[in-house]
Order: structure tokens, then sequence, then C-alpha cells
């Protein structure tokens, strides 16, 4: 057939492939999950069933595009890693970036149920999305130890600010008086001295967020191997977690 006297139109589209030989993070964040949170209800500072949601959507994400290496998550916010040579979409960055971000939504809103129970979801919620590529392994370590060191500030102050507002009777300005210009070790001593709790002892996925991986296991019953989807609550900071994981960046087989 004749191509139409409107095709023309087709040129103006940018090419928008991105860089090859390079790792492609696509991050996701609720938009004002400050209110999002507080209109459902969250509990402060962490609401386990916000983020085994967050964490179940960015499984439903890993499950369905393989070329994804692995995910990374903490409070609003996920990270996904394409593998270097990924040619899903040839790279188009707009494509990867959106099927990235719809998948992961709409999952969000599909499984709501499962962890909010009668918690009626109110509105329909946003996540923004950015797309970053990282040419070398180094980068991408220092990319998720960055959004690793992230979780472990906030965590630290959020659960030291609701430990004085929701048992040491502070009001919030108070506390946020009172915290400023602290360091972590005031604030743990802060938590250990008036509150008896040792932060150490706070669940790891609320201290260092969740690491979604593929692995290899091999089934009890028909003892083949299987590929999974496994959580981990690691401390990617430490360099040593590295030293056996670094293999994951590469091809998985
Ligand atoms: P944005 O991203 O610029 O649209 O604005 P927000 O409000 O989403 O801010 P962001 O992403 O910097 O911070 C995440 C917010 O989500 C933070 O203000 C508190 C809320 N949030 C996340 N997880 C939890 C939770 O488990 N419990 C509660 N209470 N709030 C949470
Ligand atoms: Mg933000
Ligand atoms: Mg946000
Ligand atoms: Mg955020
Ligand atoms: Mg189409």
């Amino acid at each position: 057939m004749a191509k139409s006297s409107f095709e023309y139109v087709k040129t103006f589209e940018l090419d928008d492939t991105l860089l090859p030989n390079s790792w492609i993070v696509v991050r996701l964040d609720g938009k004002c999950f400050h209110k999002f949170a507080d209109d459902h209800n969250f509990k402060k500072p962490n609401d386990i069933r916000a983020l085994r949601l967050m964490n179940y959507s960015a499984y439903s994400v890993l499950k369905e595009f393989n070329e994804l290496l692995l995910a990374y998550g903490q409070s609003d916010e996920y990270s996904f890693i394409f593998k270097k040579d990924c040619n899903l979409y040839k790279r188009r960055a707009a494509k990867l970036l959106t099927i990235v971000n719809s998948k992961f939504t709409s999952s969000y809103v599909f499984y709501w149920r499962k962890f909010f129970g009668d918690e009626e979801l109110k509105y329909p919620p946003t996540f923004d999305g950015r797309l970053v590529l990282y040419p070398s392994q180094e980068n991408l370590i220092d990319y998720l130890k960055w959004r690793q060191a992230d979780v472990h500030i906030n965590n630290l102050y959020n659960t030291t600010f609701w430990a004085l507002v929701l048992k040491g009777n502070l009001t919030p300005s108070q506390a946020e008086k009172r915290l400023s210009g602290t360091l972590s070790a005031d604030k743990n001593e802060i938590l250990f001295k008036e509150f008896g709790e040792n932060y150490n002892n706070e669940p790891e996925i609320f201290k260092r967020g969740t690491l979604l991986t593929r692995k290899c296991i091999i089934d009890e019953e028909s003892k083949k191997s299987v590929k999974i989807i496994a959580d981990v609550h690691d401390d990617m900071l430490k360099n040593n977690f590295w030293k056996d994981f670094s293999v994951h960046l590469m091809k998985p087989k």
C-alpha cells in the first residue's frame, strides 16, 4: 500500500536508543507518598504491609522481564537493573522506562488487597521514573551503596524521631529540634538510653531495604535445579558482600 501523506509525522520522533554495553538503571519513586502514607494509615516510621507490597510489585516486574538482573527497593522507591547487553526494545529509553513503571504501578494497585486487606485504596497512586546508565561495575555498585546508605540515614532518623514523638511525648517540632545536628551515634544513644531500644535489633528490611535477585536452587522433590527470585536484606555497603555477589551483575547463565 502506498504511504499516506500523513506518515511524515513519524520523522518527528526522536531516537532515544541507549548507549550499548552499560547497565541500565530504572528508578521509580512514589509521588507525594508522604501524603499517600498518611491517607492510607501507614504505620510510622515503617509499615511492613507497604514494604511487602512494594517488594511484591517489583517481583512481578522481574518475573515479566528476564533481562532484569536485580532490583533494590526501600521506602517508596525501587531501582531495576537491566543487564549490560540488554537488547529489549532495542534499548529505547522511553520504552524501557515506561514498561517498568507501568507494570510496577499496575501491580501495586492489583495486589493492594493482598497486603492491605480491608484498608481501602482511596485513589490511584502515581510513581515517577528516571533512567540512568552506568558504564562500570564500580559505578553500579556505588549506585546501590548510595541507595542503601540513604535508607540507613533516613531510617535511623525516622526511628528516633517517632520514638521521641510516640513514646517520648514530644511534639513533632520538638523532636525535630532535639535531633537537629545529631550524629548517628547520638541517635543510637537516644534510642537506647531513653527508650531501651537497640537500633541493631530493628528488622533488616527496615534498616537495609530489599534486594531481589535471581538464584538457582535445587528443588526438593524433583531434584532439578530451578530458577527463583529471592529477597535478601544484606549489607551492601560492606565490600565483602560484593566479593560473592558481583558475579550477579554479569549476564546470568
Ligand atoms: P515525592 O517523591 O517528591 O513526590 O514526595 P514524597 O512525599 O513521596 O517523598 P519521598 O519519596 O522523598 O519520601 C518518601 C515518603 O514516603 C516519606 O515522606 C514517608 C513516606 N513513606 C514511605 N514508606 C513509609 C512507611 O513505611 N511508613 C510511613 N508512615 N511513611 C512512609
Ligand atoms: Mg522524591
Ligand atoms: Mg516519593
Ligand atoms: Mg522516595
Ligand atoms: Mg504497540
